[in-house]
């Protein structure tokens, strides 16, 4: 389509040569940094992920570290979701909201040390929001972006390359769980976790200088498995129904209306940000709810950059289609859809795309 003038503005991230010299073909720009968004060979990449193990540049994932005595108390007040029972060395999926309970970010929240947490976020500034709730609630923490980098295994044969390259303690590890260990002398994290239904693992590398040599290492580990190179993958990640901040959200989404609502708890303390917005929208109900479509007709699929009208059959609109993907597995087009809480699965739709009617089936996510 077009190249990426370089800036300053923008970041490399630290696997930036090594993704070069896999053959990376694209990128796209997520939290000012640059992440690969392909290797040209697109269906190869897919089939890779789903029945062996693919390594991936998500750097973009960048940390937002809350340290100090209320650093704690910080992140709770940041997550509308009950911490009290977070251990040392667990990571919880957490919907930040702002004060009208709309949905800013969606991160991992990984808790360190007792005042140490990292928000490992989707693609918005929590960097300022942190330290602007900080500052007005006069807490006593320090709020920061550390010289952090994950790569992801994902994929079936993830956990042998891991098992391989850390030993079999990774077998144990449970989802979303983590442990600080080194590599080669190289200081990580590793966590179980990773933005795919296929099973896999997060290394948090915690020395930036370290890129190449780290992907070097997991390559050469990841041979006997045919390990290659990925990315967050479009197509698989909407079969398996996962949420991606800003691309199926909008300035009005709240955590309900896209399937987080099991991760907010509305017990939590009255000054939690944004839960009497929360409260007052789960009383009510959400007005709209993120669903599957199965779309039909001869359209190309893939990566968009806007909504498309939706309506039933007899013209009443009802949302939008968010996305689209040709679905290897199911050998359809299916995509998301974010439409009023009256549809159900089975309802017939149509989607304005591309100056062509298309139509289309509601479904339940996920979809695999
Ligand atoms: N890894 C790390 N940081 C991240 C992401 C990641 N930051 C940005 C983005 N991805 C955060 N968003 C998500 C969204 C979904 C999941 C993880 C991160 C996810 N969801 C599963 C689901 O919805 O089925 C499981 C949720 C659960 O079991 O609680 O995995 O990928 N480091």
């Amino acid at each position: 389509l077009f190249g990426i003038t370089p800036s300053t503005r923008l970041r490399p991230s630290p696997y930036y040569d090594a993704t070069l010299a896999e053959g990376a073909t694209s990128f796209t720009v997520y939290n000012r940094t640059l992440m690969p968004t392909g290797y040209g060979k697109p269906e190869e990449e897919y089939w890779r992920l789903i029945r062996g193990v693919s390594q991936w540049d998500v750097a973009v994932e960048r940390q937002v570290q809350l340290a100090g005595p209320d650093a704690a108390r910080l992140a709770q007040l940041l997550c509308p979701r009950d911490l009290s029972k977070q251990a040392i060395g667990q990571g919880k999926y957490v919907a930040l909201c702002n004060h009208d309970g709309v949905l800013i970010n969606d991160p991992i929240l990984l808790k360190l040390a007792d005042d140490r947490f990292w928000l490992s976020i989707a693609d918005s500034n929590i960097w300022f929001w942190a330290r602007a709730i900080a500052a007005e609630r006069g807490l006593r923490v320090e709020v920061s972006e550390p010289d952090v980098s994950p790569m992801a295994l994902q994929g079936p044969k993830a956990v042998d390359v891991m098992a391989h390259l850390f030993g079999s303690w990774v077998r144990e590890l449970k989802m979303f769980w983590f442990k600080q260990t080194a590599l080669d002398g190289i200081p990580v994290i590793v966590a179980r976790s990773g933005w795919s239904k296929q099973g896999g693992f997060e290394v948090y590398l915690m020395d930036g200088t370290q890129g190449t040599r780290l992907w070097q290492l997991v390559k050469e580990a990841g041979k006997a498995w045919d390990i290659g190179p990925g990315n967050p993958n479009h197509c698989e990640r909407i079969e398996s129904g996962l949420l991606s901040y800003g691309a199926d959200t909008d300035e009005h989404t709240n955590p309900f209306e896209v399937r987080m609502g099991k991760y907010v708890d509305l017990h939590v303390a009255d000054d939690v940000v944004g839960i009497a917005a929360l409260r007052r929208i789960a009383a009510v109900g959400p007005r709209r709810r993120q669903m599957g479509v199965v779309l039909g007709g001869d359209i190309a699929a893939g990566p968009r950059f806007v909504w498309y009208p939706m309506a039933r059959n007899d013209g009443t609109p009802i949302g939008s289609l968010n996305n689209c993907v040709w679905s290897w597995r199911l050998q359809r087009n299916i995509g998301f859809a974010l439409v009023t809480s009256d549809c159900a699965a089975g309802d017939a739709v149509s989607v304005a795309l591309d100056r062509k009617q298309v139509s289309g089936q509601l479904v339940e996510l996920p979809f695999i």
